[in-house]
C-alpha cells in the first residue's frame, strides 16, 4: 500500500490535478441554497472572516479512503455570484480612498524591526487571465506592516526554541484521519517535490509530489536533509497554524490576501509581474525564483536555484519587498472561494467564513489561500507568481513549497 499523504494543494493545480474527494451534483448544491444565505449573511454581519481552528490533516492519497465531505462547508460558485447585491461598500477608487485609513508615507507608530510600512490605499485587485482572480475591482486597505521578507528557517528556529512548539508535519498521526491505512505506515511526514527522471503527462501530481516521512522544515528533503546552511532560506513544510502559531508568538498576524497582493503590487497598477510588465525584460536576469526548464524533469536553474533561495536573493519590489514572485508559497489568512470578489466587501476584504470556503476541484474541502507561487512556477504549467493570481491549499497539508510572511496592524 502506499504511504499516507496528506491532502496538500500542489503549485497551482489545473482543474485536472487532484482528483475531487467526492463528486457532488448540482442538486446537492441546490439544496444548500437556503445554508448559503445564512453563511453569507454572517459573513456580511460580521465583516470579516475570524480564523477558526485549523483542521488536522484529514486524508491519504486514495480519493477512496478520504473523509466525506461536510454538505454545510461548500457553497457554489453560482449561488455565491448571486449574493454580490450584498456588498454595498464604494465601488470606486476615489470613494473608497476616502475611507481608508492611515495613508501617510511615515507609519503612525514605530516600525516593528524587519517590516515595510504600506501606507493606506487603493489598487485594482485581481488578474484578467485567471478566472478566480475576478471581476477585477478597486479595493482599499487600510496602512498596516508587512514582513519584508517571507519567514526563515532561522527565524522559525527562534519560535521553536522559545516556545517548543511542533509542527503538524512532526506530529504523531491519528489512525481515525487516514482509514485503511495500516499503523505501521502512519508516520509524521510531509509531501516533498520528488522530480521524475523523464517527462511525465502534467495531469497526476503524484509524479512530482511525494509523502516523505520525516520531511519537516528541520529536514525539508526528509531524514539526512538538513536547514544546515540553509537558515536564511523561508521555512517551508508549515501548515497554516504553524504559520498562524509564529505569528502570534512573534505579536503579528497572517496578512489578507488583499493586503498581500496589494503589498506585492508595489505601487505598480495592473501590472502582471511585480516588476512590471514582463516576465523576463530582454538583457535582464531572472527577476524571481521560479522555474527553467522542462516541468517537472528539467530544471535549468538559470535563475541560481533548483528548489529555495537565501530570502532577498532578488531584486526588492517597489515598497522594497522580497519574493513576493516565486520562491514559496506563502498563507494568507482569508478562506478561498473562486467566486470571493463578486461579493466580498471592497474596503479592507478579508474573505468569506470558513462555512462559505469552496473549491470546485475539491468540494468539501475548506481552504485558505496562498499567494505569490514558488520555486515550482513555470509558464509550461503554473504561472501563479504574478500578483494578481491566487492559489490555495487545506490548511492542515504542508509541502516543501509552501511558507508564509506575517503582518501587522496599527494598534
Ligand atoms: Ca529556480
Ligand atoms: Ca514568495
Amino acid at each position: 500500500m502506499n504511504p499516507p499523504v496528506r491532502r496538500s494543494r500542489v503549485s497551482s493545480p489545473p482543474p485536472t490535478d487532484l482528483q475531487p474527494s467526492v463528486r457532488r451534483g448540482w442538486s446537492i448544491v441546490a439544496g444548500l441554497a437556503t445554508l448559503v444565505l445564512c453563511a453569507v449573511a454572517v459573513w456580511r454581519l460580521v465583516g470579516s472572516s475570524e480564523p477558526s481552528k485549523s483542521s488536522r490533516p484529514l486524508v491519504s492519497g486514495s480519493p477512496t479512503n478520504r473523509h466525506p465531505p461536510s454538505p454545510e462547508t461548500a457553497i457554489s460558485p453560482h449561488a455565491a455570484g448571486n449574493l454580490s447585491r450584498l456588498n454595498d461598500d464604494p465601488d470606486t477608487p476615489e470613494a473608497l480612498r476616502a475611507r481608508v485609513r492611515f495613508t501617510t508615507s511615515m507609519p503612525p507608530q514605530t516600525t516593528p524591526e524587519g517590516m515595510v510600512w504600506i501606507p493606506g490605499g487603493v489598487f485594482l485587485q485581481g488578474d484578467p487571465d485567471f478566472p478566480d482572480a475576478q471581476p477585477r475591482r478597486w479595493v482599499g486597505v487600510d496602512g498596516f506592516w508587512i514582513d519584508q521578507h517571507e519567514v526563515t528557517n532561522r527565524q522559525y528556529a527562534a519560535f521553536v526554541a522559545a516556545t517548543g512548539y511542533q509542527t503538524v508535519a512532526e506530529r504523531p498521526l491519528d489512525p481515525r484521519d487516514f482509514p485503511g491505512v495500516p499503523p505501521d505506515q502512519l508516520q509524521p511526514g510531509s509531501i516533498v517535490f520528488t522530480p521524475p527522471s523523464g517527462p511525465v503527462p502534467l495531469d497526476n501530481v503524484t509524479r512530482w509530489w511525494i509523502y516523505t516521512p520525516g520531511a519537516c522544515w528541520r529536514h525539508p528533503e526528509g531524514p539526512g536533509s538538513t536547514i544546515e546552511g540553509r537558515e536564511d532560506h523561508p521555512a517551508v513544510h508549515l501548515a497554516y497554524e504553524d504559520a498562524e502559531a509564529y505569528a502570534r508568538w512573534a505579536g503579528k498576524r497572517l496578512p489578507t490576501e488583499a493586503e498581500w497582493e496589494y503589498a506585492a503590487r508595489g505601487g505598480l497598477v495592473s501590472q502582471p509581474f511585480v516588476w512590471g510588465a514582463e516576465l523576463k525584460p530582454e538583457g535582464s536576469p531572472w527577476l524571481a525564483n521560479i522555474w527553467q526548464g522542462h516541468f517537472p524533469n528539467e530544471n535549468s536553474q538559470e535563475d541560481g536555484f533548483a528548489r529555495t533561495a537565501p530570502v532577498k536573493s532578488f531584486p526588492p519590489n517597489g515598497f522594497g519587498l522580497y519574493d513576493m514572485a516565486g520562491n514559496v508559497w506563502e498563507w494568507c489568512a482569508d478562506w478561498y472561494h473562486p467566486n470571493a470578489y463578486q461579493f466580498d466587501r471592497r474596503l479592507n476584504p478579508s474573505g468569506p467564513p470558513r462555512l462559505a470556503s469552496f473549491d470546485p476541484m475539491e468540494p468539501g474541502v475548506p481552504k485558505r489561500v496562498q499567494r505569490g507561487g514558488s520555486f515550482l512556477c513555470t509558464d509550461q504549467y503554473c504561472t501563479r507568481y504574478r500578483p494578481g493570481a491566487r492559489g490555495k491549499g487545506e490548511p492542515g497539508s504542508a509541502a516543501s513549497h509552501v511558507g508564509f510572511r506575517c503582518a501587522r496592524s496599527v494598534e
